[in-house]
């Protein structure tokens, strides 16, 4: 049974005048952490826990098998997490837009409901944050080594070390020093890894490079089957990742020269820090080097983009050598830095453990959004496609939520707000768009549940040149639109085409189907309030704004 909170002794009255003790929360989110990158959701990339204590949460908790976002971008779905309301009403539909921090959003609701809330980490949301006792945030995507933070918005300090290790530490010490413990808090716990690119911390440098993992199917996808947007994108693991930047080689192996294009990732570390860096880095890149011919170096190590022809990476002994490192680079060190998410959501489990507050206390982990990690060839996320529609949804409270619980309904990061206020018995606003899944996670049937999702994407033309889109999802089938620059439809049927490489958008098989989700996309535009007429203002702002 639940051990009581020490601190959180704070009660209210239920409407059937019961004393209840309300719920700490602790919202933990990782920036582009995915769902195939989680051993509990069981898509077959990691034969093994890597990350047990993300596991545990899953085995201790509920996992949400159906989670998505809503528009599958930084910022904006933190805005729709804060506010429970869809990008094109609270405002944030793309990284650059403003976001207004005035809005209601529930961490201020939860300050009014008796709580004494705080954040952590990335918030990515220009302005001083609203709504916490107190804050120590990254200024932007922040830096993994040798970070700045704002303190309350305000005070802004560098500190030596790396990013997660330091977000964790600022979480613990403020559960130690800065929570007052006569009331419940809320401890927003935001890290930045694994946003790219991708730098893990020193004890995670080798993690993982004496083991191989297989391409996706389709890794070598050559985007026939579907509209022009999937052929179109700039988010091609062999052709726009940078040979500095990204894949962390320091010398133009051509020139000899330091590269200075979106070079090695170097910059901030400290003597001691690089020196760890290359003691791990050099000879991995020196045998990679050695696996590919002189003769092929003017080809290869050109600046990006590269659009080296996927037969050569494909049926070529020195091109399959390329794709496989490149490959691998990315996803080690993007698993590396993973690591020491998970690391620190077990130093805080054991803090909250040994002080007795464990199991009464909400933990809820997600992410941002979800990411590719090598499915279509691809890093980054946006698509309404599945792996980067898809988030993780784990929620861990033992007086409710049974171990090993699934849940199968669709939920979206839209729910969280409704969600987080209705553990904490507080009122949820009628404006919100999402619905609380309190009961879903109790094992609990919900009348009515929503039988779609509705998605909307904005930001285009810009880095990785996802086309604007916006469509529904079933648990079954799929239909996209993409707009501005094309006006294309995509469907799919997912269980026939999981991987969605052929949309059946023509075909007459399909008809019935085709006017359902038609019918249904219009019905949610309608409900959440969203329109061609909308859509086209943003895109006025945005090309004007677009500097
Ligand atoms: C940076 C990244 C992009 C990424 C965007 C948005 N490049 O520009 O790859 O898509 O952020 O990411 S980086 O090499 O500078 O990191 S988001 O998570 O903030 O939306
Ligand atoms: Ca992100």
């Amino acid at each position: 049974m639940a051990l009581l909170a020490l601190g959180a002794g704070i009660t209210s009255c239920d409407q059937h005048g019961n004393q209840e003790q309300r719920p700490n929360i602790l919202f933990i989110m990782t920036d582009d952490h995915t769902q195939q990158a989680l051993h509990a959701y069981g898509h077959g990339l990691l034969d093994s826990v890597l990350f047990p204590n993300m596991d545990r949460l899953a085995r201790e908790g509920a996992i949400f098998r159906q989670s998505f976002v809503t528009n599958s971008i930084c910022a904006p779905s933190r805005a729709v997490m804060l506010t429970g309301i869809h990008s094109h009403l609270n405002g944030k539909i793309d990284n650059r837009a403003p976001f207004d921090w005035d809005q209601q959003n529930y961490p201020k609701l939860l300050q009014q409901a008796g709580y004494q809330t705080a954040l952590v980490g990335k918030i990515h949301l220009a302005g001083v944050p609203q709504g916490f006792d107190y804050s120590m945030t990254l200024p932007g995507q922040g830096h993994y080594y040798n970070p700045e933070f704002i303190r309350n918005g305000e005070e802004r300090m560098r500190f030596e070390g790396h990013s997660t290790s330091l977000i964790t530490q600022f979480v613990v010490d403020w559960l130690e020093e800065g929570w007052e413990r006569d009331k419940p808090f809320a401890m927003l716990y935001h890290t930045k890894a694994p946003h790219r690119n991708w730098l893990p911390e020193p004890q995670y440098l080798d993690f993982l490079e004496d083991r191989e993992f297989d391409f996706p199917v389709n890794f070598f996808d050559d985007y026939t089957g579907r509209g022009s947007a999937a052929r179109e994108q700039e988010m091609e693991i062999v052709n726009h990742m940078f040979w500095g930047w990204d894949m962390k080689l320091e010398k133009d192996p051509g020139t000899g020269e330091t590269i200075t294009r979106m070079p090695a990732p170097f910059g901030r570390k400290t003597e001691e820090q690089l020196e760890a860096w290359r003691a791990v880095y050099d000879p991995l890149n020196d045998a990679f080097l050695r696996g590919i011919p002189e003769d092929k170096y003017e080809m290869i190590f050109q600046p990006h983009p590269r659009n080296v022809c996927r037969d050569f990476l494909q049926n070529t002994p020195e091109g399959l050598h390329l794709a496989r490192f490149m490959y691998h680079r990315y996803l080690r060190d993007y698993l590396k830095t993973v690591k020491s998410v998970d690391d620190g959501i077990g130093r805080v489990m054991d803090y909250l453990e040994k002080n007795g507050l464990l199991d009464n206390t909400v933990i809820i982990y997600t992410s941002d959004q979800g990411f590719y990690l090598g499915e279509h060839g691809w890093y980054d996320k946006r698509f309404m496609y599945e792996q980067s529609l898809s988030t993780p949804l784990l929620v861990r409270y033992p007086p409710e939520i049974k171990g090993g619980a699934e849940v199968n309904e669709l939920v979206q990061n839209l729910d969280l707000a409704p969600t987080i206020l209705d553990y904490a018995r507080a009122e949820i606003p009628g404006d919100m768009q999402g619905a609380s899944f309190k009961k879903l996670a109790a094992g609990e049937k919900v009348e009515s549940w929503r039988d779609a999702i509705y998605y909307h994407y904005y930001e285009y033309p810009s880095v990785h040149m996802v086309k604007r889109h916006y469509g529904v999802r079933t648990d079954r089938y799929k239909l996209i639109r993409f707009y501005y620059d094309v006006d294309e439809w995509e469907m799919y049927d997912l269980y026939e085409d999981p991987r969605e490489m052929n949309s059946i958008y023509g075909n007459p098989e399909y008809d019935d189907i085709r006017a359902m989700l038609h019918e249904k996309l219009e019905e949610l535009r309608e409900k959440y309030g969203d329109s061609d007429e909308l859509a086209q203002e943003f895109l006025q702002d945005f090309l004007e704004n677009r500097n």
